[in-house]
């Protein structure tokens, strides 16, 4: 069993250093507490004869420690708020890019495809069940939204995790670094399929991606038309 972060093939790696920078503070701090803890509990326990005494606290102690805890927020606020807008913010979002429509109802993902002419909403646009396939090292634009309750949509290996609510779109983007087969999760408790609400992300190179899209249009149209 691999316990470490799964494998990152998106331009969003900043979130695993700040993820780390937290569990290495709130690790140190932890440690800390329970040492304190275990060494008060066998210092302090009952012995016969010794009476407990009241201690009513120490301004200065409490100072110290809300104000340490203060800083280290306020420091990890800093740290983390351009990662955030970078990926959150679609005022910073990349102009260019695959626009995708991402539906979700229970239990499964309904991805339109732009087509050749890479634009939705037109005649040459497809919809494809749990397939998620995008070229890499290109922005991908989602456009996401629910058609029956909140969903959360996830990649993990992209390090992307938004909700998907019903009479919402919200905006959703991310690039691939990284050609292969990666995962598509809901990670919204989402009713009693939510464990089978998944689908496959496939990473093609930009040609690859032409191709495919050319050829599931063509194949859905003859399926259509049979
Ligand atoms: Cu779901």
């Amino acid at each position: 069993m691999d316990w470490s972060l799964p494998e990152l093939v998106s331009t969003f790696g900043e979130i695993d250093s700040i993820f780390w920078l937290i569990t290495v503070i709130t690790g140190v701090i932890f440690l800390g507490v329970e040492v304190a803890l275990i060494y008060l509990v066998i210092r302090y326990r009952h012995r016969e004869g010794r009476k407990a005494e009241y201690v009513h606290g120490h301004l200065g102690t409490e100072v110290v420690w809300t104000v340490i805890p203060f800083l280290i927020v306020l420091f990890l606020g800093f740290k983390s708020a351009g990662v955030w807008l970078e990926i959150k913010d679609p005022r910073r979002f990349p102009e260019e890019g695959v626009p995708l429509k991402v539906t979700a109802k229970q239990f499964e993902w309904n991805i339109t495809y732009p087509g050749s002419d890479g634009r939705l909403d037109t005649g040459d646009d497809f919809i494809k069940r749990n397939q998620l396939h995008v070229p890499v090292g290109v922005p991908i634009r989602v456009t996401l939204t629910a058609e029956d309750v909140i969903h959360s949509f996830f990649l993990p290996q992209f390090r992307v995790k938004q909700d998907a609510v019903p009479g919402m779109e919200i905006q959703v983007w991310f690039q691939a670094t990284k050609t292969g087969e990666y995962v598509l999760g809901c990670a919204e408790l989402c009713g009693l399929g939510h464990y089978k609400m998944k689908g496959s992300v496939t990473v093609h190179t930009p040609e690859e991606f032409e191709r495919w899209q050319a050829e599931e249009f063509e194949r859905q149209r003859e399926e259509a038309a049979s």
